[in-house]
Order: C-alpha cells, then structure tokens, then sequence
C-alpha cells in the first residue's frame, strides 16, 4: 500500500521528467553547403533551387564546405552579387569549410571570388528572418501542451499502480 509521501515523489518525478523533456525552441539551425561549381545545366539558380524551401532565421549557421585552396567565399552588393563582380567583395572567408553566423536579419550575397566561379553559379544568397522568436513560440507552446496532456494519464496510472500494488 502506497502512503503519500510515496504518491508525491512520483508525481514530483513526473512533473520534472515532462519539465526536462520539453525541447529548446531558441536553438540555431546549422545549414551546410556543399561549396562548389554546380555542374546542373541550370547552374545560375542551383544555389537558390538547393534552398528554396529552406527558412533562414537570425543566428542560423550557414557552412561552405569546401576544399581550401579550391575555392573561397565573398560577401557581396546586391548589384556585384547579381553581375558576379567578385573584385568588389566586402568579407572574405578562405579556409574552408567558412562557417557564417547569420547574426543580422536581411539578405546576405555570397559568391566565390575563384576566376568564372560565380558566372558558372556558385554564388547562393540568402534571406535571414527575424522569426527566431515569435513563430518559433508557437510550436513550442503546442509541444508542452501536448507533453503535459501526455504526462497527466501517465501520472494517474503511476499512482493506480501504486495504490493497487
Ligand atoms: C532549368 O531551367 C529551365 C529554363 O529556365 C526551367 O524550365 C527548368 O525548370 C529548370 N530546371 C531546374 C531543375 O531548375
Ligand atoms: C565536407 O565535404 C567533405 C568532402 O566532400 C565531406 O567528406 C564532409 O563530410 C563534408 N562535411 C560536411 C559537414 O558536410
Ligand atoms: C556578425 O558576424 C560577423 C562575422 O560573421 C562579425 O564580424 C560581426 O562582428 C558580428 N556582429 C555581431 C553584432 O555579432
Ligand atoms: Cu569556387
């Protein structure tokens, strides 16, 4: 026969299991580049087709992966971005692989400044949202709804079992 103190651990074990349990929403995604020519007959859109349905938020991390020596990474304009005017870069990267934290909001230009690289399609802008907070709360909100409505059945046969035993 359980006595309370019994019934109170396990439900303070429950709660702080289902507590613990609950994931991290404020977690930066990690998207890795395969940097490199594309050899698509498209090549001047593989970089954006490759991510096309990918959400870039603030402090995402984007990785170049590639070879150093064989190619490198460059910040761009938008219009140096566009024309491949590689010689007008801002930021170069040319250790590979280059990790970028994507730490402001906006659109960010790359390209690789390697002779006809760029012109040859290895060039990948992205657009870095600030939803970071707000629509990532709703997913969590729902998941700890859904792992308190998952825990409370399992507390009570927690305690039946208990009792009954
Ligand atoms: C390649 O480009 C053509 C013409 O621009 C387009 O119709 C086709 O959908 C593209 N294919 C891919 C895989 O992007
Ligand atoms: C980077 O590229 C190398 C060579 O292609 C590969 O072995 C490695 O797994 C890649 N790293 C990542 C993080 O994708
Ligand atoms: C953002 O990252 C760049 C390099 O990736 C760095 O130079 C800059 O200081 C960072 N800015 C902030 C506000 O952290
Ligand atoms: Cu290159």
């Amino acid at each position: 026969m359980a006595n309370i103190a019994d019934i109170a651990i396990l439900v303070l074990l429950v709660v702080a299991s289902s507590l613990a349990a609950t994931p991290h929403t404020t977690e930066a995604a990690k998207h890795v580049v395969q940097w490199i020519i594309p050899a698509s007959q498209n090549s001047s859109s593989f970089y954006s087709n490759l991510f096309a349905n990918t959400k870039f938020n603030l402090n995402d991390i984007l990785v170049f992966n590639y070879t150093t020596g064989f190619h490198n990474v460059v910040t761009l304009s938008k219009d140096d971005f566009k024309d491949c005017n590689v010689k007008k870069k801002m930021e170069t990267f040319e250790t590979g692989p280059t990790m970028i934290e994507l730490n402001r909001t906006g659109e960010y230009y790359f390209a690789c400044a390697f002779p006809f690289h760029c012109s040859l399609g290895q060039k990948l802008s992205v657009n870095v949202m600030a939803s970071s907070s707000s629509p990532a709360m709703a997913p969590s909100s729902t998941a700890s709804h859904l792992s308190a409505a998952a825990t409370f059945p399992a507390l009570l046969m927690v305690i039946a079992i208990n009792i009954l035993f």
